[in-house]
């Protein structure tokens, strides 16, 4: 593995999973294979389990890292290119990406879409750049589009938990007071059909997913509908891709609470986090021993650590 910035540079997503799990029986077993690399990570957005997940992976692994916040703490970048800089950016991506390149070993980055020109997001304008400028290798920390390390956590925590060998998954949208970017629900559209899973979308009208990510999934527009029978609730907020950025319902029956989760198959309740409670999914669902969001968020470890270790074996 080269990068890992999306799902085509997971050659087997199948050996992936059992590396990470293998990585949680025996986190030290590879524990000078990063000796003497760094690994530096950069955020233009903010982060909880990404940062400490990726951290806590690298450090696992023998490597030294670095971290820095963009948003609050570096120079607002300039993405365009040929432009007079005598605006309030003070310095290029070109200049940044390369200088944050010739300090590490690979990079990892989290650059969330704008949400304004579909275009540039579903081009990865600065994640492309990124890659280009850095010379290193790059790990994807959620970009506009997708965010990789968070669906392979994901089919590791289904893995753990399926009954069924091919059990059926509902990704259902769930109101949220902000827009947010389709990147977790691409990705974890993406994932798991290419894992060759039964994957339902539940989504009011308007806020269909690309099918470059979601083709090969049902797609339905009532809420209960995706329900029967599930045996996993993935729940995620995110804006209208038809409608770029835009919010079209704040219907509250979109919620995941008790009343749906009868019509499931005993349903295991997932979500990336963080998570509004009381508003993308109920207390009792949340708090039922039926809910994985700790495991996933603690799983966020061995993905990254099966990812560093890949990217490790190629330097
Ligand atoms: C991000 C998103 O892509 O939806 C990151 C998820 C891992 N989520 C948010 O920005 C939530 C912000 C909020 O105000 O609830």
């Amino acid at each position: 593995m080269n990068n890992f910035v999306d799902v085509n540079d997971a050659d087997n997503i199948e050996a992936l999973i059992e590396h990470a799990l293998l990585l949680k029986k025996s986190p030290y077993d590879f524990e000078n294979l990063g000796k003497r690399k760094t690994i530096g990570l950069i955020f233009m957005n903010p982060s909880l389990r990404t940062r400490l997940s990726t951290q806590k992976a690298a450090i696992n692994l023998g490597m030294n890292v670095m971290m820095m916040n963009f948003s609050g703490e570096g120079w607002a970048l300039e993405t365009e290119q040929g432009v007079i800089m005598n605006g309030d950016k003070p310095e290029h991506i070109k200049e940044a990406a390369a200088v944050v390149g010739s300090y590490c070993d690979i990079v990892a980055i989290r650059t969330f879409a704008g949400l304004k020109d579909k275009d540039d997001d579903y081009n990865e304008l600065i994640l492309r750049q990124f890659i280009r400028y850095c010379g290193k290798p790059i790990i994807n920390m959620e970009s506009a589009t997708v965010h990789p390390l968070q669906s392979l956590t994901d089919l590791i925590t289904i893995k753990e938990n399926k009954e069924a060998k091919n059990p059926k998954i509902l990704l259902t949208w769930a109101p949220h007071p902000k827009v947010l970017p389709q990147a977790v629900a691409n990705s974890f559209a993406q994932w798991t059909l290419a894992a060759g899973y039964d994957l339902t979308i539940a989504c009011p009208k308007g806020y269909e997913l690309s099918t470059d990510f979601a083709k090969g999934a049902k797609v339905v527009h009532k809420p209960e509908e995706g329900y029967m029978d599930a045996d996993f609730v993935y729940a995620k907020n995110w804006s209208s891709f038809v409608h770029y950025g835009k919010k079209l319902s704040e219907d509250k029956s979109w919620m995941v609470d008790a009343e749906k989760m009868k019509l499931t198959n005993n349903a295991k309740f997932m979500h990336c986090l963080p998570v509004r409670r009381n508003v993308v999914v109920e207390d009792s669902v949340i708090d039922s021993v039926n809910s994985l969001v700790i495991q996933q968020a603690s799983n966020r470890v061995w993905a990254a650590q099966a990812v560093l270790s890949k990217l490790l074996e190629n330097l």
